[in-house]
Protein backbone atom coordinates (compact mmCIF):
# COMPACT_ATOMS: atom_id res chain seq x y z
CA UNK A 1 0.00 0.00 0.00
CA UNK A 2 3.02 2.41 0.85
CA UNK A 3 4.10 1.94 -2.64
CA UNK A 4 0.84 2.76 -3.89
CA UNK A 5 1.04 5.82 -2.03
CA UNK A 6 4.49 7.01 -3.26
CA UNK A 7 3.27 6.40 -6.60
CA UNK A 8 0.29 8.44 -5.90
CA UNK A 9 2.31 11.16 -4.71
CA UNK A 10 4.39 11.24 -7.25
CA UNK A 11 2.05 11.39 -9.72
CA UNK A 12 0.57 14.88 -7.86
CA UNK A 13 4.23 16.45 -7.51
CA UNK A 14 4.30 15.93 -11.69
CA UNK A 15 1.16 17.41 -11.86
CA UNK A 16 2.09 19.99 -9.98
CA UNK A 17 5.64 20.50 -10.78
CA UNK A 18 6.69 22.28 -13.83
CA UNK A 19 8.51 19.18 -15.14
CA UNK A 20 8.61 20.27 -18.94
CA UNK A 21 10.46 22.54 -20.24
CA UNK A 22 9.06 25.22 -22.59
CA UNK A 23 10.35 24.61 -25.99
CA UNK A 24 10.82 27.73 -26.60
CA UNK A 25 11.95 30.22 -23.71
CA UNK A 26 12.32 33.70 -25.32
CA UNK A 27 9.26 35.70 -24.44
CA UNK A 28 9.30 36.93 -28.60
CA UNK A 29 10.02 32.63 -29.43
CA UNK A 30 7.25 31.50 -32.10
CA UNK A 31 7.44 27.96 -30.83
CA UNK A 32 4.36 26.02 -31.22
CA UNK A 33 6.40 22.32 -31.24
CA UNK A 34 4.46 20.46 -28.53
CA UNK A 35 1.08 19.42 -29.68
CA UNK A 36 -1.18 17.97 -27.34
CA UNK A 37 -4.90 16.45 -28.25
CA UNK A 38 -7.62 18.04 -26.16
CA UNK A 39 -8.98 14.34 -25.93
CA UNK A 40 -5.62 13.12 -24.32
CA UNK A 41 -6.01 16.29 -22.16
CA UNK A 42 -8.72 15.77 -21.14
CA UNK A 43 -8.32 12.33 -20.21
CA UNK A 44 -5.20 13.22 -18.61
CA UNK A 45 -7.53 16.11 -16.56
CA UNK A 46 -10.14 13.14 -15.42
CA UNK A 47 -7.52 10.56 -14.02
CA UNK A 48 -6.05 13.68 -12.18
CA UNK A 49 -8.96 14.94 -10.71
CA UNK A 50 -9.74 11.27 -9.36
CA UNK A 51 -5.90 11.01 -8.23
CA UNK A 52 -6.15 14.40 -6.33
CA UNK A 53 -10.03 12.92 -4.80
CA UNK A 54 -8.54 9.99 -3.57
CA UNK A 55 -5.14 11.79 -2.02
CA UNK A 56 -7.48 13.64 -0.40
CA UNK A 57 -9.52 10.55 0.96
CA UNK A 58 -6.90 8.06 2.10
CA UNK A 59 -4.35 8.85 4.72
CA UNK A 60 -1.38 7.04 2.29
CA UNK A 61 -0.77 10.44 0.91
CA UNK A 62 2.22 10.64 3.84
CA UNK A 63 4.88 8.64 2.77
CA UNK A 64 8.17 7.15 4.21
CA UNK A 65 10.44 4.83 2.66
CA UNK A 66 13.40 3.91 4.73
CA UNK A 67 16.02 2.06 2.06
CA UNK A 68 17.00 -0.92 4.07
CA UNK A 69 20.77 -1.82 2.34
CA UNK A 70 20.76 -5.75 2.88
CA UNK A 71 18.16 -6.48 0.65
CA UNK A 72 19.46 -4.62 -2.23
CA UNK A 73 22.41 -5.86 -3.27
CA UNK A 74 25.52 -3.62 -1.66
CA UNK A 75 27.57 -0.90 -2.55
CA UNK A 76 29.69 -1.32 -5.70
CA UNK A 77 33.23 1.23 -5.15
CA UNK A 78 33.28 2.97 -8.75
CA UNK A 79 37.55 3.85 -9.04
CA UNK A 80 36.60 4.97 -12.32
CA UNK A 81 34.07 7.58 -11.18
CA UNK A 82 37.05 9.50 -9.56
CA UNK A 83 40.70 10.67 -10.58
CA UNK A 84 42.36 9.89 -6.66
CA UNK A 85 40.88 6.13 -5.67
CA UNK A 86 41.21 4.51 -2.87
CA UNK A 87 42.89 1.35 -2.93
CA UNK A 88 41.18 -0.24 -0.32
CA UNK A 89 38.00 1.66 0.56
CA UNK A 90 35.56 -0.28 2.76
CA UNK A 91 31.74 -0.39 2.34
CA UNK A 92 29.61 -2.62 4.98
CA UNK A 93 25.67 -2.33 4.73
CA UNK A 94 23.87 -4.07 7.81
CA UNK A 95 20.50 -3.85 7.44
CA UNK A 96 19.31 -0.12 7.28
CA UNK A 97 22.67 1.29 8.28
CA UNK A 98 25.58 1.18 5.72
CA UNK A 99 29.54 2.37 6.50
CA UNK A 100 32.01 3.97 4.23
CA UNK A 101 35.21 4.44 4.71
CA UNK A 102 38.56 5.42 2.48
CA UNK A 103 42.31 4.72 3.98
CA UNK A 104 44.69 6.70 2.21
CA UNK A 105 44.94 9.92 2.75
CA UNK A 106 44.13 12.47 -0.36
CA UNK A 107 41.86 9.46 -1.67
CA UNK A 108 38.40 9.37 -1.95
CA UNK A 109 35.76 7.11 -3.45
CA UNK A 110 32.41 7.05 -4.93
CA UNK A 111 30.27 3.88 -4.41
CA UNK A 112 26.69 3.08 -6.50
CA UNK A 113 23.84 1.51 -4.88
CA UNK A 114 23.58 -1.70 -6.82
CA UNK A 115 20.05 -2.05 -6.89
CA UNK A 116 17.15 0.71 -5.29
CA UNK A 117 13.61 -0.20 -4.23
CA UNK A 118 11.14 -0.28 -6.72
CA UNK A 119 8.81 2.63 -7.16
CA UNK A 120 11.00 4.71 -5.14
CA UNK A 121 10.28 8.72 -6.28
CA UNK A 122 12.52 11.55 -5.71
CA UNK A 123 10.33 13.57 -4.69
CA UNK A 124 9.44 14.82 -0.96
CA UNK A 125 12.59 14.86 1.37
CA UNK A 126 15.91 12.35 1.26
CA UNK A 127 16.14 12.33 4.80
CA UNK A 128 19.61 10.80 6.00
CA UNK A 129 20.73 9.79 9.71
CA UNK A 130 24.66 10.50 9.71
CA UNK A 131 28.27 10.40 11.26
CA UNK A 132 30.86 11.86 9.39
CA UNK A 133 34.47 11.38 11.06
CA UNK A 134 37.77 13.91 9.04
CA UNK A 135 35.81 13.30 5.47
CA UNK A 136 37.10 16.31 3.22
CA UNK A 137 34.64 18.80 2.39
CA UNK A 138 34.30 20.15 -0.85
CA UNK A 139 31.49 21.18 -3.84
CA UNK A 140 31.60 17.59 -4.84
CA UNK A 141 28.91 15.00 -4.46
CA UNK A 142 27.97 13.62 -1.26
CA UNK A 143 24.80 12.15 -2.89
CA UNK A 144 24.06 11.44 -6.60
CA UNK A 145 20.82 10.41 -7.88
CA UNK A 146 20.09 8.87 -11.14
CA UNK A 147 16.33 9.64 -12.02
CA UNK A 148 14.33 11.16 -14.62
CA UNK A 149 17.32 13.77 -16.05
CA UNK A 150 19.70 12.16 -18.12
CA UNK A 151 22.41 11.05 -16.10
CA UNK A 152 21.24 11.81 -12.87
CA UNK A 153 22.57 14.88 -10.86
CA UNK A 154 23.96 16.05 -7.98
CA UNK A 155 21.57 16.09 -4.50
CA UNK A 156 23.98 17.68 -1.74
CA UNK A 157 27.04 18.61 -2.03
CA UNK A 158 29.94 17.19 0.14
CA UNK A 159 30.97 20.56 2.07
CA UNK A 160 27.04 19.88 3.91
CA UNK A 161 28.79 17.63 6.07
CA UNK A 162 28.91 18.13 9.79
CA UNK A 163 32.32 16.28 10.68
CA UNK A 164 32.44 16.05 14.12
CA UNK A 165 32.08 12.61 14.93
CA UNK A 166 28.43 13.26 16.11
CA UNK A 167 24.84 11.75 14.74
CA UNK A 168 23.35 14.46 12.48
CA UNK A 169 20.10 14.21 10.38
CA UNK A 170 20.22 16.08 7.19
CA UNK A 171 16.88 16.51 4.68
CA UNK A 172 17.41 17.12 0.93
CA UNK A 173 14.33 18.95 -0.58
CA UNK A 174 14.20 17.06 -3.26
CA UNK A 175 11.98 19.23 -5.46
CA UNK A 176 14.55 22.13 -5.11
CA UNK A 177 17.19 19.72 -6.44
CA UNK A 178 15.51 19.61 -9.61
CA UNK A 179 14.81 15.72 -9.08
CA UNK A 180 11.92 13.92 -10.41
CA UNK A 181 10.65 10.77 -11.22
CA UNK A 182 11.35 7.26 -10.45
CA UNK A 183 15.01 6.73 -8.40
CA UNK A 184 17.25 4.25 -10.87
CA UNK A 185 20.33 4.92 -8.69
CA UNK A 186 22.07 6.21 -6.21
CA UNK A 187 25.52 6.70 -5.22
CA UNK A 188 27.32 8.14 -2.40
CA UNK A 189 31.05 9.62 -1.92
CA UNK A 190 33.25 10.09 0.59
CA UNK A 191 36.84 11.91 0.15
CA UNK A 192 40.00 11.93 2.63
CA UNK A 193 42.19 15.13 3.11
CA UNK A 194 45.70 14.73 5.12
CA UNK A 195 44.02 13.08 7.78
CA UNK A 196 43.11 9.00 7.00
CA UNK A 197 40.95 7.08 7.47
CA UNK A 198 38.18 9.18 6.67
CA UNK A 199 34.47 7.77 7.09
CA UNK A 200 30.85 8.61 6.94
CA UNK A 201 28.33 5.85 8.92
CA UNK A 202 24.55 6.07 7.04
CA UNK A 203 22.16 5.15 9.94
CA UNK A 204 19.21 5.24 8.05
CA UNK A 205 18.29 6.91 4.69
CA UNK A 206 14.92 7.19 4.07
CA UNK A 207 12.63 9.71 1.43
CA UNK A 208 9.72 11.18 3.79
CA UNK A 209 6.91 13.61 2.26
CA UNK A 210 7.88 16.12 4.85
CA UNK A 211 11.35 16.27 6.77
CA UNK A 212 11.73 15.42 10.65
CA UNK A 213 11.56 18.20 12.85
CA UNK A 214 15.17 18.65 14.24
CA UNK A 215 16.85 18.58 10.86
CA UNK A 216 19.78 20.15 8.46
CA UNK A 217 17.85 21.42 5.43
CA UNK A 218 19.34 21.55 1.99
CA UNK A 219 19.05 23.64 -0.13
CA UNK A 220 18.66 26.34 3.25
CA UNK A 221 15.58 27.66 3.70
CA UNK A 222 14.87 31.15 2.44
CA UNK A 223 16.67 34.03 5.25
CA UNK A 224 13.36 36.02 4.67
CA UNK A 225 10.01 35.43 4.33
CA UNK A 226 8.21 36.81 1.16
CA UNK A 227 5.30 37.29 -1.12
CA UNK A 228 5.25 38.52 -3.87
CA UNK A 229 2.30 39.24 -6.10
CA UNK A 230 1.04 40.32 -9.32
CA UNK A 231 -2.56 40.87 -9.30
CA UNK A 232 -3.73 41.42 -12.96
CA UNK A 233 -6.18 44.15 -11.86
CA UNK A 234 -5.53 46.20 -14.19
CA UNK A 235 -6.04 45.19 -18.08
CA UNK A 236 -4.90 48.16 -19.51
CA UNK A 237 -0.82 47.24 -18.02
CA UNK A 238 -0.66 44.69 -20.37
CA UNK A 239 0.91 45.71 -23.94
CA UNK A 240 -0.24 43.67 -26.87
CA UNK A 241 2.79 42.42 -29.13
CA UNK A 242 1.46 41.46 -32.43
CA UNK A 243 5.55 41.15 -33.46
CA UNK A 244 6.33 38.36 -30.54
CA UNK A 245 4.32 35.31 -32.50
CA UNK A 246 4.01 34.40 -35.77
CA UNK A 247 -0.15 34.07 -35.84
CA UNK A 248 -1.04 37.03 -34.28
CA UNK A 249 -4.54 38.18 -34.03
CA UNK A 250 -4.98 41.90 -34.08
CA UNK A 251 -8.26 41.91 -32.74
CA UNK A 252 -7.61 39.81 -29.43
CA UNK A 253 -8.49 41.69 -26.06
CA UNK A 254 -7.28 41.89 -22.83
CA UNK A 255 -9.74 43.41 -20.14
CA UNK A 256 -10.76 43.28 -16.26
CA UNK A 257 -12.87 40.77 -15.13
CA UNK A 258 -14.06 41.08 -11.59
CA UNK A 259 -10.30 41.15 -10.72
CA UNK A 260 -8.42 39.18 -13.36
CA UNK A 261 -7.18 39.54 -16.74
CA UNK A 262 -9.09 38.07 -19.67
CA UNK A 263 -7.92 37.64 -22.45
CA UNK A 264 -10.29 36.86 -25.76
CA UNK A 265 -8.54 35.61 -29.09
CA UNK A 266 -11.66 35.30 -31.58
CA UNK A 267 -10.26 33.88 -34.52
CA UNK A 268 -8.70 30.13 -34.39
CA UNK A 269 -5.43 28.98 -34.92
CA UNK A 270 -4.35 32.68 -33.69
CA UNK A 271 -3.16 34.13 -30.86
CA UNK A 272 -1.89 37.19 -28.56
CA UNK A 273 0.67 38.04 -26.43
CA UNK A 274 1.28 40.93 -23.76
CA UNK A 275 3.32 41.62 -21.52
CA UNK A 276 3.81 44.44 -18.22
CA UNK A 277 7.04 46.16 -17.69
CA UNK A 278 7.81 46.36 -14.00
CA UNK A 279 9.55 49.76 -13.31
CA UNK A 280 10.56 48.57 -9.97
CA UNK A 281 11.68 45.17 -10.67
CA UNK A 282 9.95 42.14 -8.71
CA UNK A 283 13.36 40.36 -6.51
CA UNK A 284 12.89 36.75 -6.50
CA UNK A 285 15.96 36.25 -4.23
CA UNK A 286 14.04 34.80 -1.47
CA UNK A 287 11.20 33.36 -3.70
CA UNK A 288 11.23 29.42 -4.10
CA UNK A 289 7.67 29.05 -5.05
CA UNK A 290 5.44 29.67 -8.01
CA UNK A 291 1.02 29.84 -7.28
CA UNK A 292 -0.94 30.97 -10.82
CA UNK A 293 -4.61 31.22 -10.61
CA UNK A 294 -6.17 30.87 -14.08
CA UNK A 295 -9.20 29.10 -16.29
CA UNK A 296 -9.24 28.74 -19.76
CA UNK A 297 -10.90 27.76 -22.64
CA UNK A 298 -10.62 26.50 -26.21
CA UNK A 299 -6.89 27.16 -26.07
CA UNK A 300 -4.27 25.50 -28.44
CA UNK A 301 -2.09 23.66 -26.57
CA UNK A 302 1.71 24.39 -27.75
CA UNK A 303 4.85 24.57 -25.97
CA UNK A 304 4.99 28.01 -25.62
CA UNK A 305 4.68 29.81 -23.05
CA UNK A 306 1.05 30.61 -21.37
CA UNK A 307 2.67 33.20 -18.48
CA UNK A 308 7.06 33.65 -18.66
CA UNK A 309 8.97 35.80 -16.91
CA UNK A 310 12.04 37.59 -17.50
CA UNK A 311 15.16 40.01 -16.21
CA UNK A 312 14.52 42.94 -18.90
CA UNK A 313 12.13 44.29 -20.44
CA UNK A 314 11.87 43.54 -24.40
CA UNK A 315 11.52 40.21 -25.16
CA UNK A 316 15.18 38.63 -25.17
CA UNK A 317 16.34 38.97 -21.66
CA UNK A 318 19.67 37.34 -20.25
CA UNK A 319 17.64 35.55 -17.73
CA UNK A 320 13.89 33.98 -18.10
CA UNK A 321 12.03 31.68 -17.26
CA UNK A 322 8.57 29.78 -18.07
CA UNK A 323 6.45 29.65 -15.24
CA UNK A 324 3.70 27.84 -16.84
CA UNK A 325 3.58 26.23 -20.55
CA UNK A 326 0.51 26.22 -22.42
CA UNK A 327 0.78 22.40 -22.88
CA UNK A 328 -0.02 22.49 -19.16
CA UNK A 329 -2.86 24.22 -19.08
CA UNK A 330 -6.03 22.47 -17.95
CA UNK A 331 -8.52 23.87 -20.56
CA UNK A 332 -11.49 22.94 -19.46
CA UNK A 333 -12.78 26.20 -18.10
CA UNK A 334 -12.73 26.22 -14.77
CA UNK A 335 -10.26 27.55 -12.05
CA UNK A 336 -6.89 26.00 -11.34
CA UNK A 337 -3.97 26.74 -9.27
CA UNK A 338 -0.79 25.72 -10.39
CA UNK A 339 1.85 25.61 -7.89
CA UNK A 340 5.34 24.86 -8.99
CA UNK A 341 8.84 24.88 -7.15
CA UNK A 342 10.69 28.30 -8.81
CA UNK A 343 13.74 27.22 -10.76
CA UNK A 344 15.74 30.58 -10.99
CA UNK A 345 15.65 33.32 -8.51
CA UNK A 346 16.14 36.63 -10.54
CA UNK A 347 14.80 40.29 -10.73
CA UNK A 348 11.67 40.55 -12.86
CA UNK A 349 11.88 43.41 -15.56
CA UNK A 350 8.87 42.02 -17.48
CA UNK A 351 6.00 39.59 -17.71
CA UNK A 352 4.22 37.78 -20.49
CA UNK A 353 1.41 35.99 -20.82
CA UNK A 354 0.03 33.88 -24.13
CA UNK A 355 -3.76 32.95 -25.31
CA UNK A 356 -3.78 30.76 -28.16
CA UNK A 357 -7.36 29.74 -29.89
CA UNK A 358 -7.82 26.42 -31.18
CA UNK A 359 -11.42 26.98 -31.61
CA UNK A 360 -13.48 30.46 -31.25
CA UNK A 361 -13.54 32.23 -28.77
CA UNK A 362 -9.99 31.15 -27.37
CA UNK A 363 -10.43 32.66 -23.65
CA UNK A 364 -7.95 32.71 -20.64
CA UNK A 365 -8.50 34.44 -17.08
CA UNK A 366 -5.44 34.97 -14.93
CA UNK A 367 -6.69 35.86 -11.46
CA UNK A 368 -2.96 36.60 -9.87
CA UNK A 369 1.01 35.05 -9.97
CA UNK A 370 2.21 34.90 -6.74
CA UNK A 371 5.83 34.37 -5.67
CA UNK A 372 6.39 32.88 -2.13
CA UNK A 373 9.30 31.83 -0.16
CA UNK A 374 7.46 28.53 1.13
CA UNK A 375 5.22 26.43 -0.42
CA UNK A 376 2.10 27.70 -0.59
CA UNK A 377 -1.36 26.46 0.86
CA UNK A 378 -4.18 26.90 -1.19
CA UNK A 379 -8.00 27.73 0.03
CA UNK A 380 -10.47 25.20 -1.43
CA UNK A 381 -12.06 27.96 -2.52
CA UNK A 382 -9.70 29.09 -5.18
CA UNK A 383 -10.58 25.83 -7.02
CA UNK A 384 -13.84 26.44 -7.57
CA UNK A 385 -15.54 27.53 -10.40
CA UNK A 386 -17.61 30.07 -8.86
CA UNK A 387 -15.06 31.89 -7.17
CA UNK A 388 -13.77 34.65 -9.20
CA UNK A 389 -11.22 37.35 -8.75
CA UNK A 390 -9.02 37.72 -5.92
CA UNK A 391 -10.54 40.35 -3.58
CA UNK A 392 -10.47 38.40 -0.92
CA UNK A 393 -7.09 37.78 -1.28
CA UNK A 394 -5.31 39.33 2.21
CA UNK A 395 -2.03 38.92 3.40
CA UNK A 396 -3.51 37.01 6.36
CA UNK A 397 -5.07 33.80 3.77
CA UNK A 398 -1.85 33.20 2.55
CA UNK A 399 0.45 34.01 5.96
CA UNK A 400 3.08 36.34 4.54
CA1 LIG B 1 -6.57 39.27 -9.32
Amino acid sequence: MRNVAILLYSLRSRILCCETVALSNPAVGLGSTVQLSHNRKGVFSTLTSIILSALCLTSYAQFDTTVDFSKLGGWQAEPGWLPNPAERPVSQARGASAEFQVNEPRTGMKWRLVRVPDHLMASGYLVVRYRAVDVALSSDYLFWVFDAKPGGHSLAPLSLLKNDGQWHTLSIDLEQTDASGHVTGLAVHVQAGDKAPASLRIESLSFREDPPAETDLYPQPPVQEVSIVESFDKASEWQPHTSWLDNPEEAATIVDDEGAALMTVSSAGKGMKWSKRFEQPLDLSEARYVALRYRAENLAPSGDYFVWIGSEAGGRPQEYETLLPLHQVEDDGRWHVYVAPLKKQFRIAEMAIQTQAEVSPGKAWIDYVKFTSRKPLIPMADYLACSKGSARWGKSTWGG
